[in-house]
This record gives C-alpha cells, structure tokens and sequence, in this order.
C-alpha cells in the first residue's frame, strides 16, 4: 500500500464539514476553540448588520423625520459597552488558546523522544531504538510521542492535520511539538513553510499502529541483513521514502515511474541520451543532479549516507523486477 499517496484518506470523509477527523487528545481543543470564534463571528456579523439595517431606516432622511436632524455628540455608557465587550471576547480566547499553547509546549516526561530532520524535500524520523525512517513516521497508538526537530537547509514547517499540529522547522536550532494519538492509521504529513520547488512533494505520513506492531517494526527495521537483495530493495522503496516520488506501476508522479526503467535508454535534461545501468541507478540516489531526467525538477533530494551499499544494491535487484 502506498501510505503518501497525494491526498492521504485521512484527510477525506470522517471529519466534520470544517476539519479531517480529530485523532489525538488535544485535537477536540483545538476544534472547540475554533467553533467558538467561528460562531462568535457569525453572531456578530449578524448583530451588527441587523443594527446597521435598522440605522438606515431609523435616520432616513425625510423633510418629517426628526431623529435625523438630531446631532449626537457623547455616550459614555454605549463607548464602555463596546471597548469592554469585545476585550472580554479577546481575552476569552487568549485564555483558551493560551492554555492549548502550553498543553502543546509541554510534553509529558515519559513522552517517546524522535528527532526529525528536514530537508529539501524530506522529512527524515530517528528513533530512540537507533532506526530511521524516511517520509513515514511510524508511532504507537495512546502514547505520548515527542518531535525534536531541526532542518538541514531552509525554514519547513511540519504539519499533520489530523493531529491538529504545524510547527516551523528551522536550521540551527531545535523546535519540539508532541502528540498522542488516538486512534491507528495512517495520516498525512504537509510541509506548510514554502520551501522551493519541491515544496509540495514534500509529504509524508504518520502509521499509528498498536503496540505490537511497533514491536514488530522496529524488529523488521533492524534485520535487513538477511533479506534477499530484491526483497530489502522493496523494503527500502517503501520505508525510505522513494514511494512519494516514484511509481512502480508506469503512473507518474513527481518523479519518473521504475516501471520498466532498469536497462532503458532514456533522455536527460541536456539533451544526451544515458542508460539505466547500476552505475547511473547508484549516482541517480547518490547525485540526482548530476543527470536530470528530460521533463522532470530537479526536486530529488540526496540519500547519500542515508543509505547502505547493501540497500542501494538492493534498489537495484529490486528495479530489475520491474521490467
Ligand atoms: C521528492 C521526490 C523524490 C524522492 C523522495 C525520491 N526521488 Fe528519485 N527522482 C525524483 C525526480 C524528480 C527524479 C527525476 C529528476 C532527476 O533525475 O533528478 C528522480 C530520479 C530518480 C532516478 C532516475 C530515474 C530515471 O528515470 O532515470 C532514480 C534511480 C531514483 N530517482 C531513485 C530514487 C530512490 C532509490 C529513492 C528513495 C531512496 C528516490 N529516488 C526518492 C524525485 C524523488
Ligand atoms: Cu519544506
């Protein structure tokens, strides 16, 4: 299954008409403070415009009318009215907004710590077992996860919608988000801070998964080294993030399909014609700019020292199965 699909299913149906579905528990905070701006909003638009309608009328002018001749200069009681009642609004929702900030700033201390790392265009997870995943966050369900996080380049942001988090993820310092989902799936992760080109193949999803499974994972992220090259060559194209960029079914997406790439004479962006052999596989994930592909960005970030010789070997038996 292919879990960063462009429009993860997360973020469709389920939810309410103005939010994909809520999944973690600070999720029904957020909504409710949201709703109740929406609807103090509404109430006032309305009010406000029923009084403006009622104005017209009232100092119409005609020759009879005499409220509309009437000049009138002070109002103390009606000046207080309308500083005080709004500044209590305000501060209604500083309060509720203020308290969500510091739920949301403040991790429980047995919160599971995994760094992030972005990257034109990557979002790069390390977890406290010593794995790394690349462009899909995998987490335990009812357990408090907190992001460490940091960028190699430019300013991304990291935004789950179903989680009700987006925080700025920025080069030479640290900044920290936590979450505790509630429910298993998998959900979508954007990059909210425009960040170039590839700003908007920078996806990337969350699997929350039950406890078991995430045993489960980690033991399978661990061994690889007995894998069949092909096999481990699947592996890495599912958990290292290339399924975001590339098809194995001839489909396009941002970058060319690997159906049937493996010993294929194809044109670059210099006109010159190259072959898919090991050598041009290996410097394809190693250099993506040193050949573009005619007709594709140069959006393809680098894996080099995110992958093993074994897994880049392993890409390659692998993309021989795609013929
Ligand atoms: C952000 C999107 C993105 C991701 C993630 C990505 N690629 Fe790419 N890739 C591209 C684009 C775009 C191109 C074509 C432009 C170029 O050649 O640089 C490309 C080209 C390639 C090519 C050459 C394809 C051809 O038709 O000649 C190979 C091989 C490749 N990528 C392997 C990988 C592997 C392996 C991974 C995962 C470890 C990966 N890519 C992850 C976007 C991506
Ligand atoms: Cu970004």
């Amino acid at each position: 299954m292919n879990t960063t699909s462009i429009i993860n299913e997360s973020l469709m149906g389920k939810g309410s008409f103005w939010f994909p579905a809520a999944r973690t528990s600070l999720a029904p905070h957020t909504d409710q403070l949201y709703y109740w701006i929406l609807w103090a909003s509404i109430a006032s638009f309305i009010g406000l415009f029923m009084v403006v309608v009622y104005f017209l009328w009232k100092y119409k002018y005609s020759p009879t009318n005499k409220v509309a001749s009437k000049q009138i200069i002070d109002n103390i009681p009606l000046e207080i009215a309308w500083t005080v009642i709004p500044s209590l609004i305000c501060l209604v929702i500083f309060y509720a907004g203020y308290i969500g900030f510091l739920h949301i700033s403040l991790p429980p201390s047995n919160a599971t710590e995994i760094h992030v790392v972005a990257r034109k265009w990557m979002w790069q997870f390390d977890y406290p077992s010593g794995i790394k995943s690349i462009g899909e966050l995998v987490v335990p369900v009812n357990e408090p996860i907190k992001l460490i996080m940091t960028s190699e380049d430019v300013v991304h942001s990291l935004y789950i919608p179903n989680f009700r988090i987006k925080r700025d993820v920025i080069p030479n310092r640290y900044s920290r988000v936590w979450f505790n989902a509630n429910a298993i799936g998998n959900y979508q992760i954007f990059c909210a801070e425009f960040c170039g080109d590839g700003h908007s193949a920078m996806l990337g999803s969350v699997r929350v998964v039950s406890k078991e499974d995430y045993q489960k994972w980690q033991k399978e992220q661990n061994s690889g080294a007995d894998l069949p090259l092909d096999v481990l060559g699947e592996k890495v194209y599912n958990s290292k993030g290339c399924n975001t960029c590339h098809s194995i079914d001839g489909s396009p997406k941002t970058g060319p399909t690997w159906k049937g790439l493996w010993g294929s004479n194809h044109k670059m962006s210099d006109g010159k014609m190259v072959v898919a052999d090991e050598n041009y596989i290996k410097e394809s994930i190693l250099d993506p700019k040193a050949k573009v592909v005619a007709g594709f960005q140069p959006v393809m970030p680098t894996f080099a020292g995110l992958l093993s010789e074994r897994e880049i070997n392993g890409i390659i038996e692998y993309l021989k199965k795609l013929k």
